[in-house]
């Protein structure tokens, strides 16, 4: 009989909602369920243009019947209370990791509604089904549920040079993608010190690996290079990112899930504190390596006008995660991020298949209200 792993951290909880499993950091999340766990999983997802379910189903096929039978697909939108309520119903959670969310800063700039009703709305609806439900549950169940809401170091604003963002940081949200995200947070905590819902927030840094709608820097600048258009760099180029692989933020999140303290927040780091210029040009010169083409990717590099409102550093102090749940990421950003790349080379099908899906190419998006843009 397989050992799972992952039981003995599960603690008891059988039975996993994830939203917003088709994307990619819900996505990573359920393959490890799948693999590690014995638990009964529920992905609640709306199935937008970035969600895919193709990296699940591999892995479903590789575990066979007992995985499949284990894993469950709801498709509803959050914005609709009625249908979360009923999906509640059915998965009937010890676990919810509500992943769910519209999480392009550029989209955000262009098309604030979605975010408004994704975001929060969704988050709201969610908390609303969520605090029936865990009312009426038995006091045994009652203890061990959990609802751990995944967030961003975006609701923090931006950093100068100096010092990082930790829990104890202020929020000051520039976007409106991050202030969509500081206001689920902060209805997470309302209904935590309200209504008693047991809560854990983490905020991440930017996570990057396989399976990622190439929308992001990474995957982005990746398949632009490969299909011989330019790679956008915004201004300078010198804004800082502190890039998480994806697998270890998914420890995380299992860790501070099952074994965080009820009510608090983590921040979750990479300790892969990048300039966007130098993510690019490693990722030039990965692609040289991997996959050589006349000239230099380097070349086809442009440097383009900026994001409006656009945050220059993010860093996460880790501290916490760490010492209280003895977390810490296990890939160095040069090793992930050559696999990333090796991934995007071997799986250009699935970029295409996914682009003709949502009818978007890789194109900049951001500045449709430039017009009233000051800097
Ligand atoms: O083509 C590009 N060129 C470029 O220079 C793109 C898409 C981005 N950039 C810059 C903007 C940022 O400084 O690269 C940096 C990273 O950009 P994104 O990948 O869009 O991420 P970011 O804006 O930092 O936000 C991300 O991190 C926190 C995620 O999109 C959020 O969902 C997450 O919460």
């Amino acid at each position: 009989m397989k050992v799972h792993i992952l039981d003995q951290i599960l603690n008891n909880r059988k039975r996993i909602l994830v939203t917003g499993g088709a994307g990619f950091i819900g996505g990573a999340l359920i393959r490890k369920l799948l693999s590690d766990s014995s638990a009964k999983i529920f992905n609640l997802d709306k199935f937008g243009y970035a969600s895919n379910q193709d990296s699940i189903n591999k892995k479903i096929n590789l575990l066979g019947q007992s995985a499949l039978e284990r894993y469950k697909v709801l498709k509803l939108n959050l914005a609709n209370f009625d249908q979360v309520n009923q999906a509640i119903k059915i998965a009937k959670p010890d676990l919810i990791f509500h992943l769910a969310a519209e999480s392009h800063v550029d989209r955000s700039i262009d098309s604030p509604y979605e975010f408004i009703s994704s975001n929060i709305l969704g988050t709201f609806n969610l908390l609303e089904s969520v605090r029936t439900f865990w009312n009426e549950l038995p006091l045994k169940r009652k203890e061990i549920f959990r609802f751990h809401h995944i967030s961003t170091d975006e609701v923090y604003g931006t950093l100068g040079n100096e010092g990082k963002f930790s829990e104890l940081s202020t929020y000051r949200p520039n976007s409106p993608y991050s202030a969509t995200k500081a206001s689920s947070d902060h209805l997470v905590n309302a209904w935590h010190q309200t209504y008693g819902i047991p809560t854990v927030i983490t905020n991440c840094s930017n996570n990057f690996g396989p399976w990622q709608y190439p929308e992001k820097l990474i995957p982005l600048a990746i398949f632009n290079a490969l299909h011989e258009k330019k790679i956008r760099i915004y201004g300078d180029g010198q804004n800082v990112r502190d890039w998480l692989y994806v697998e270890d933020h998914v420890d995380g999140l299992l860790i501070a899930a099952n074994k965080g303290k009820v009510g608090k927040s983590y921040c979750i780091g990479g300790f892969g504190e990048t300039t966007n210029k130098d993510v690019v040009l490693k990722i030039c010169k990965l692609l040289n390596k991997l996959s050589p083409n006349k000239t230099d990717y380097e070349t086809q590099i442009e440097y383009v006008e900026d994001r409006p409102g656009h945050d220059k550093r993010y860093a996460i102090d880790s501290d916490l995660i760490q010492k209280e749940l003895g977390w810490i990421p296990n890939n160095s950003f040069e090793e992930s991020l050559e696999i990333t790349v090796k991934w995007y080379i071997e799986n250009q099908d699935w970029c295409e298949k996914l682009f003709l899906k949502s009818g978007y190419f890789g194109e900049r998006v951001g500045l449709k209200n430039n017009q009233n843009y000051k800097n």
